[in-house]
């Protein structure tokens, strides 16, 4: 492994065979990081990058003082490159405009943003020097991918740079209808940088019909497209064989004494919907009671963000809230919610998913929610448990065989679960069946080709 600190210190090989593929998100994993437990867009690209010479840009997620160039750490075909940010650009960038304006917004939440221009100077300021450091180290015949909200206007700021290079946007996020978007003040200006870009990729035809529309709206010449993310189900599945063995998930069993499970793993975060689930689950063992006892809901939601302010209140809220639900229906031998904020490592969720008779899946809005596929993934063929899935989470445009729900009506999220929980096997398996075509045919690395096919066309075939 090669590291240096300098662009020009770094040896590539002299006559790479194709282009060189460019990734550009917020974070790019640090070398510890890299490994099986990465997860997110480490291993959706995994497949993309592993035979293709790579450079992969972003945010080191250290703040210091910035250096104008990036650090460069080279791993097989992969050079990773970073930059840092200054305790102020992290800020505005990041938890301000980023995370406490975009986040919300995008996922519909007006209400929970908060806008302050100084954030989004800040936002506009990082994406340039994002743009600054990276235009040195492109090669005229690089394919460049950018990823994610964080890093909307980088491909306008890199053409500004004279980069001429082919530039695709992938957003992981939904993207709201038009008259939400309008809330954000110079709105406009983050649409406008959309026009940069020669592919406009998101998770679903909803929201690619919302971005579009919002850019017809205010002249940008662009209509964005459909690329449904996936993961690796083939070693999804394997890992979850192995762990369901395991010590882990022995434990997990033996300690529910034949109850079923229910699983419900997120990040916590306001838009997976974790209240109203656990209010569902508490409708559930009021109106059905003969689950009393004989069901346990096993909440996994390690803390993200737990710096910005709706995240640190939402913690509260869900504390209470499974202190209460437990204190009303827990019984001295069984504890019906079990509510855990640490994280538990991805190969022993895997065994959990096996296990669970039920994957309880309900964000009030998600670009994607890969936990839904990873659930089916994981399932034993010859018995899978049944998986409810919010119309919210992008995952319920293409996964037909989930029962899907509504999470805003704890009745709805209770009616389901009882639903599967009683739900005869042929109407399991038929249901999972149909589940494993879509999470097979879906794949990571199927998102990762078809978008990659969609733009590596000869320029005069890109769409305009
Ligand atoms: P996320 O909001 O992070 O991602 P999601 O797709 O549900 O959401 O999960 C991404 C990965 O994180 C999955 O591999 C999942 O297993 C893992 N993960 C989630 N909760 C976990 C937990 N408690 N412990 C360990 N691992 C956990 C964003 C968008 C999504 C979109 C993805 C990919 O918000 O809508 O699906 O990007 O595009």
């Amino acid at each position: 492994m090669a590291v240096s600190r300098r662009a020009a210190a770094v040896k590539v090989p002299v006559e790479p065979a194709g282009s060189r593929l460019v990734i550009i998100s917020n974070r790019v994993p640090s070398p510890r990081e890299r490994g099986p437990r990465a997860g997110g867009l480490a291993v959706a690209l995994q497949d993309a990058i592993r035979v293709r010479e790579t450079l992969w840009f972003g945010w080191s997620g250290e703040t210091a003082a910035p250096e104008a160039a990036a650090r460069l750490v080279a791993q097989g075909p992969t050079t990773y490159a970073t930059i840092d940010l200054a305790e102020a650009d992290f800020r505005g960038f990041y938890r301000g405009f980023s995370n406490g304006m975009l986040w919300p917004l995008l996922h519909a939440r007006v209400g929970l943003s908060e806008f302050r221009r100084s954030d989004l100077a800040a936002y506009m300021a990082v994406n340039e020097r994002f743009a600054a450091a990276l235009a040195p180290l492109l090669r005229a015949d690089d394919t460049v991918w950018v990823h994610d909200y964080h890093l909307i206007p980088l491909g306008a700021a890199l053409r500004a740079l004279g980069v001429r290079n082919r530039i695709g946007f992938f957003l992981h996020v939904p993207f709201p209808p038009p008259a939400l978007y309008e809330c954000l003040p110079q709105g406009e200006r983050l649409l406008r940088s959309f026009g940069a870009y020669d592919l406009i990729g998101l998770q679903t035809a909803r929201d690619a019909g919302f971005l579009s529309d919002a850019l017809a709206a205010c002249g940008v010449a662009r209509r964005a497209r459909a690329f449904p993310i996936g993961i690796d189900p083939d070693d999804f599945a394997a890992t979850a064989r192995r762990s369901a063995g395991g010590r882990d998930t022995r434990r997990l069993v033996d300690s529910l004494s034949g109850r079923s499970l229910i699983l419900g793993v997120d990040r916590l975060d306001y838009s997976k919907g974790i209240a109203h689930r656990i209010r569902g689950f508490a409708q559930l063992l009021r109106r059905f009671p003969q689950h009393r006892n004989e069901v346990t809901l096993l909440q996994i939601a390690p803390i993200s963000r737990g710096d910005v302010p709706e995240y640190r209140s939402l913690r509260r809220e869900l504390d209470e809230l499974a202190g209460r639900v437990n204190g009303e229906h827990a019984e001295f031998d069984w504890v019906p919610l079990r509510y855990l904020t640490r994280t538990v490592p991805r190969n022993t969720l895997a065994g959990f998913h096996r296990h669970a008779r039920v994957g309880l899946v309900t964000p009030l809005r998600d670009g994607m929610n890969l936990v839904a596929k990873e659930y089916v993934a994981a399932q034993n063929p010859e018995d899978p448990g049944v998986l409810i899935l919010s119309r919210f989470a992008g995952a319920a445009e293409r996964m037909e065989g989930a029962i899907v729900v509504n999470p805003h009506d704890p009745d709805e999220i209770a009616e389901a679960l009882h639903q599967a929980l009683t739900m005869p096997t042929e109407e399991r398996l038929a249901r999972w069946q149909s589940l494993r075509r879509s999470v097979w045919q879906d794949t990571a690395a199927e998102w990762a080709r078809s978008f990659l096919a969609a733009i590596e066309v000869p320029r005069e075939a890109l769409a305009s």
